[in-house]
């Protein structure tokens, strides 16, 4: 017979049941290491209801930051998004786990074309799932910059901001630079005619020579900070990323204050870069990050937030999804003749990174 007890038992395995059931769901956890601004508003809250799963979320500005906390191991990361050259030689010493693709039914939509051009930096695809591509260009004050430099401005040209003259000039309505010896150094190497990827010492000797001459007139170096300064009109120029550009341009619209910002690839060429998902080796959280970079690989969830960012992604499928303005901008999906102008960074021997740190601290000490 059925009696209290028995009632009793099963009532108490039932709630026994459902507490650890919440306890387990309520556990799940991921912790991701981003860029700011690169996500949209939404992104992280629909993935935690598709899943259950609760997202850390913090960010950084450099892959200087990141290779830092990443080399002092234990991040507590589950998930981090250097670049790809700074993927390249952190994996050579054994940051990151090898990516189970099984675990990833999405990956058939990454084009192949670009997972093709990142395995230059991650053979076989081993460790990266590409996230954004773009360039670091100029963003500049049309209104401001045409005042000073007069109808003839070089719009098109580094000479806008790496030719002294020129910055000596704009340096009265602000001028800013990224905090990032690896942007700079080879974008000067490039502008001088020499090899961005100069492994010869005396070509950064010319280039630190050259940015000496530059640095009275940057009013500051900051890799985040020139998104709203540009949209506000506080400085009128800024060596920066695609991306980060074009949310300055929308910034302004937004406000409607009247400043007009645009962005350009300078016609010497530019760097470009895919910024990229990898799990670190210790990460805890292993099930819970292959869920989000499957989810970020759904044509929908990466359209809406390079709709939002205003970077290109490298799920193939995801065009219908983005906005025309996204699509046809030039400046984000750049033409094939921009495109052939573009470069991207190799792993410098740890000889001319120190060289490279060194010099940079010279530069921004010495005024
Ligand atoms: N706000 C997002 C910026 C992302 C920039 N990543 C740049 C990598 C180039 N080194």
């Amino acid at each position: 017979m059925f009696n209290i007890f028995n009632w009793l038992k099963a009532a108490i395995a039932l709630i026994l049941f459902v507490i650890s059931f919440m306890g387990s769901a309520k556990d799940r956890q991921l912790y991701i290491y981003n860029w700011s601004s690169y996500i949209a508003p939404d992104t992280l809250t629909n993935f935690e209801k598709e899943t259950g799963i609760k997202v850390v979320y913090d960010v950084f500005d450099s892959n200087e930051v990141l290779e830092g906390k990443l080399m002092a191991g234990n991040t507590g990361f589950d998930l981090v998004v250097p670049s790809d050259s700074f993927l390249d030689r952190q994996a050579r010493v054994g940051i990151f786990a090898p990516l189970d693709k099984s675990k990833l039914p999405n990956y058939h939509n990454l084009d192949e074309n670009l997972l093709a051009m990142l395995a230059k930096h991650d053979p076989d695809n081993r460790y990266a799932i590409p996230y954004m591509w773009l360039t670091t260009g100029i963003g500049y004050n049309v209104d401001k910059v045409k005042k000073i430099l007069g109808e003839d401005a070089p719009v098109d040209s580094w000479d806008l901001v790496l030719n002294p003259d020129n910055l000596k000039k704009l340096s009265r309505c602000g001028v800013a630079f990224l905090d990032a010896p690896t942007e700079i150094f080879p974008t000067v190497l490039n502008y001088l005619g020499l090899d961005p990827n100069s492994q010869n010492p005396e070509d950064y000797k010319v280039a630190t020579e050259h940015l000496s001459k530059l640095r009275p007139f940057v009013t500051y170096f900051h890799s985040s900070k020139f998104i709203n300064d540009l949209a506000n009109g506080d400085i009128c120029v800024a060596i920066g990323w695609s991306g980060d550009i074009m949310q300055s341009i929308q910034a302004a619209k937004d406000a409607n204050n009247g400043v007009n910002v645009k962005y350009y690839i300078p016609k010497e060429g530019a760097i470009a870069y895919f910024d990229v998902f990898a799990i670190p080796k210790d990460a805890e959280n292993i099930d819970e990050a292959y869920a989000f970079l499957n989810y970020l690989m759904e044509p929908q969830v990466i359209a809406s937030i390079s709709n939002y960012v205003f970077y290109a992604n490298a799920v193939k499928n995801s065009q219908p999804y983005l906005d025309e303005r996204i699509k046809n901008d030039p400046a984000i999906y750049p033409s094939a003749e921009t495109m052939n102008k573009l470069f991207s960074l190799q792993v410098m021997p740890p000889k001319i990174d120190k060289l490279m740190t060194r010099s940079w601290t010279k530069v921004l000490t010495d005024r």
